[in-house]
């Protein structure tokens, strides 16, 4: 009954997206149409990984292969997959935890893995260089070392990044420390805790995804018709009539997405890419960039029996029905002090770089060079401070990632008051609007390494692999 219910809803959901309220202000460079789906089925939640604890290590073991998985009713859909059909398992783990992630490669193809957000050392990064060949396997062993916050894993091999997380390889990393653990948040994974990787695809006929960017489509993005949510079509989502919190990941490759909820109800940012904020920010939209992670608590406890959405503002499709159907079992009650940040000092002779993006006709830059695997781009010397100044010189967005680290971002357009309150905690990636110029406070700390660099790129995919990425090394 209450099944039935679902799938008539979604039936009315979809045809009102299919009636033109959904249209995509991309949809002239979508040249495929996906097959039409009247699937409602419940968000997957990934499966949870504490990893096996042998000798002081914790381990996991995780399997890159090719699947098959479902989007569509009654048809199968070739994917990338990490030991399930699509995306892979969370990983939680817990800071000072010594940990092995243990990669095995059964694609046909050469990839890597790599820690987005995490603080480890160059040769445990699982950059370009870190190469996993077919029926390999390459392990991240490191001491997890930094705040609790939402990372996540995805390949990053030079020129296939995108294609490979395109077809479906990309997983959470969950950290938590004392604090995390000590705060009165929602942390029941998968009840009033909710991972939420967000993306957009495109389908062939058969169902099939099409990855197959034009060199405008490189340069504009490549932007899919169809939204998809850890993996499914127009999910939904069965909810306790309480707080809600979501760990949102745009993992798509190059769509910048105004996240929210149909009713324009506000919501509480809690945390950033690398932290919690220092206290709970107030939005009705999140703008998030690929690459970028926020935490959000919603407070659901006045609307037992309904439904909202989950949305993209900038697209107005739909991502996720949240229906209040349950009551409440436990209650929390959003702390308005969540964490100290520190800010790095900046003495008075600090360094200045500057990093600038440009490009044209699908070849990409940073300061008029592409990535190349045998140039060292930047040499950091290790505990100090320096200003990153990262220019967008072109009409189109970008946005800026830095391995290894955590920054502070000091001002956009040479403005501090044009930071946003939500953007105030510890970054890795910074979006960067058409021409926008952003000062970011970096400091390389822990890990020096002369020889194995880190990457510093654009985290729009498709400019990634183009060109706009280069290398550093901390010495
Ligand atoms: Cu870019």
């Amino acid at each position: 009954m209450q099944r039935r219910e679902f799938i008539a809803l979604s039936v009315w959901a979809s045809a009102l997206l299919l009636s033109g309220c959904g249209s995509n202000s991309n949809g002239n460079d979508t040249k495929t149409s996906s097959p039409q789906t009247e699937n409602t089925s419940p968000l997957p939640i990934p499966q949870l990984l504490k990893g096996k604890l042998e000798n002081g290590v914790r381990h996991f073991d995780l399997t890159i292969q090719k699947s098959k998985h479902s989007f569509f009713r009654d048809t199968k859909t070739d994917t990338f997959a990490i030991n399930g059909t699509y995306l892979g398992p969370t990983l939680l783990l817990n800071n000072d935890d010594e940990i092995s992630i243990n990669y095995t490669n059964n694609l046909d193809e050469i990839t890597t893995m790599h820690g987005h957000g995490m603080h480890v050392p160059a040769i445990m990064d699982g950059g370009p260089h870190q190469k996993i060949k077919p029926t390999m396997s390459w392990s991240a062993r490191y001491k997890v070392n930094q705040k609790a916050c939402t990372n996540w894993y995805h390949p990053h091999l030079m020129g296939k990044t995108a294609e490979h997380v395109y077809m479906g390889l990309a997983g959470f990393i969950i950290i938590e420390d004392e604090e995390s653990k000590q705060l009165d948040l929602p942390k029941r994974y998968g009840i009033d805790d909710i991972p939420l990787v967000l993306q957009d695809r495109r389908f062939d006929a058969n169902a099939q995804i099409d990855y197959s960017p034009t060199m405008r489509e490189i340069m504009h993005g490549y932007h899919g018709d169809t939204y998809i949510a850890n993996g499914a079509i127009d999910p939904f989502i069965e909810l306790e009539a309480k707080e809600i919190r979501f760990r949102i990941l745009n993992g798509s490759n190059s769509s910048v997405y105004e996240v929210g909820f149909d009713d324009e109800r506000s919501f509480f940012q809690i945390a950033s890419d690398n932290s919690f904020l220092a206290s709970p920010v107030e939005l009705t939209k999140l703008r998030l960039s690929p690459g970028e992670r926020a935490e959000i608590v919603i407070d659901l406890s006045m609307d037992k029996d309904k439904s909202i959405f989950l949305k993209d503002f900038k697209n107005n499709k739909t991502f996720l029905k949240l229906m209040v159907t349950k009551d409440s079992t436990i209650k929390t009650s959003l702390p308005q002090n969540l964490t100290t940040l520190t800010k790095f000092d900046q003495p008075a002779n600090i360094k200045n770089r500057t990093f600038t993006l440009s490009g044209m006709r699908g070849v990409l830059t940073i300061n008029g060079v592409s990535m190349a695997m045998d140039v060292i781009n930047e040499r950091v010397p290790i505990d100090q401070t320096e200003i990153w100044e990262v220019k967008n010189l072109m009409n189109i967005e970008h946005n800026f990632h830095i391995h290894a680290t955590h920054f502070m971002i000091l001002e956009r357009n040479g403005l501090e008051s044009n930071v946003a309150k939500n953007e105030k905690g510890y970054k890795d990636t910074v979006y960067l609007a058409p021409n926008e110029t952003v000062k970011l406070l970096v400091r390389m700390v822990d890990y020096r390494d002369k020889d194995n660099p880190y990457m510093y790129h654009c985290h729009f995919l498709e400019h990634e692999d183009a060109g706009m990425m280069g290398q550093f090394v901390v010495e």
